[in-house]
């Protein structure tokens, strides 16, 4: 029997020895020192012993248990140690290293100007409204006063997705669609991404716009000049000068392009103004009747003012780029001067 558990010893000892991870070794604990391990097995049996043996083996079997927990204990303690040491080789990191930068973007200057343009048209009581890009004819076109054989459709080159819808080429549709829902009053700024057929230094195929209307009764010109002007002064500064020209616009009667004093030479006259001293910055009217009519508003009762422009112009003017192009080439040494 003592050769017995001798030659367990030497056995548990060369597997522990050889086991090459914890799980392994723990199974090999178990295997001799478990409930129904060979060590434990051998224990149960030591009943049938006489007298003397007993106490004789009992000892033996107890210093091999002992030894055995002992090798597994060494065994463990060493196992772990090289796990530890293999982990910190491997997942060395160089504590000295300067940390990475979290880069985080900024906001577009179009997207800058837009709230701007919100913020201030929001104080002189404009809600916002939004509407599709992919939009019908009748939204686009007809309800606006152009109809398919109108030679303005000419003026707004447009993308056509099939013969009855369109890429937005301004956000007016947004205006019809708001009059068809409500009815007045209506005070109402449409800014959002638009489409045109026209791609040059100056012209971009997308671009953004902001546009605005107001309707109630007695609304006159006088109200278009006292919110374009009150706006022009909040956006370029109180001191700018300020002009309106007669226009066309086939859903606007009468039209007016407004100008401020050009805000790179002061009026002074330089390349940017054509030496005129005067920039162009938006286009504005009463609303046709024709419009009205679309919309079932009667114009025997109410009438409105509208205006749009474009957006990347007005960030162009404001932050002094002279380069549409720019805008939409997401270069961040450009877009993180903002
Ligand atoms: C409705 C009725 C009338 C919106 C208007 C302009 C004049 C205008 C241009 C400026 C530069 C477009 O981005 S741009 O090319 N816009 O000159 N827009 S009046 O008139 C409306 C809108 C909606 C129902």
């Amino acid at each position: 029997m003592k050769e017995k558990l001798d030659a367990m010893l030497v056995a548990a000892n060369e597997a522990m020895a050889a086991a090459v991870d914890e799980a392994a070794l723990q199974d090999i604990r178990v295997s001799y020192l478990g409930k129904k391990g060979q060590l434990t097995s051998i224990m149960k049996g030591m009943g049938g012993l006489s007298a003397e043996e007993r106490p004789i083996v009992g000892a033996v079997a107890n210093r091999v248990k002992d030894q055995v927990f002992e090798t597994f204990e060494a065994r463990l303690k060493k196992l772990k140690a090289e796990l530890m040491t293999s982990r910190l080789e491997h997942e060395k990191i160089d504590v000295t290293l300067p940390g990475r930068r979290n880069d985080s973007g900024t906001k577009h200057p179009v997207t800058l100007v837009t709230e701007e343009l919100i913020d201030i048209f929001s104080a002189l009581g404009f809600c916002v409204a939004e509407g599709p890009e992919v939009e019908q004819d009748f939204y686009n076109f007809e309800a606006l006063n152009i109809p398919k054989d109108h030679p303005a459709r000419d003026m707004q080159d447009t993308f056509y997705i099939n013969d009855e819808v369109v890429l937005r080429t301004h956000t007016s549709p947004v205006q019809i669609r708001s009059m068809l829902k409500q009815p007045p009053p209506l005070r109402i700024i449409a800014p959002g991404t638009v489409y045109r057929r026209d791609s040059d230094i100056t012209h971009s195929p997308m671009f953004h716009q902001i546009e605005g209307f107001m309707v109630d009764e007695n609304i006159t010109f006088g109200d278009l000049k006292g919110v374009l002007t009150t706006f022009i002064h909040e956006c370029f500064g109180k001191k700018v000068g300020v002009r309106f020209r007669p226009s066309f616009f086939p859903f606007t009667e009468p039209s007016a392009e407004v100008d401020i004093q050009c805000v790179i030479c002061g009026g002074k006259g330089c390349r940017v103004c054509g030496n005129s001293g005067w920039l162009e910055i938006l286009g504005s009217g009463m609303i046709d009747p024709e419009v009205f009519k679309s919309v079932e508003y009667d114009s025997d009762c109410y009438s409105g003012f509208a205006f749009g422009m474009g957006l990347e112009r007005i960030a162009m003017l404001k932050y002094g780029v002279n380069d549409l192009r720019l805008f939409f080439e997401n270069d961040v040494r450009f877009l993180r001067q903002f």
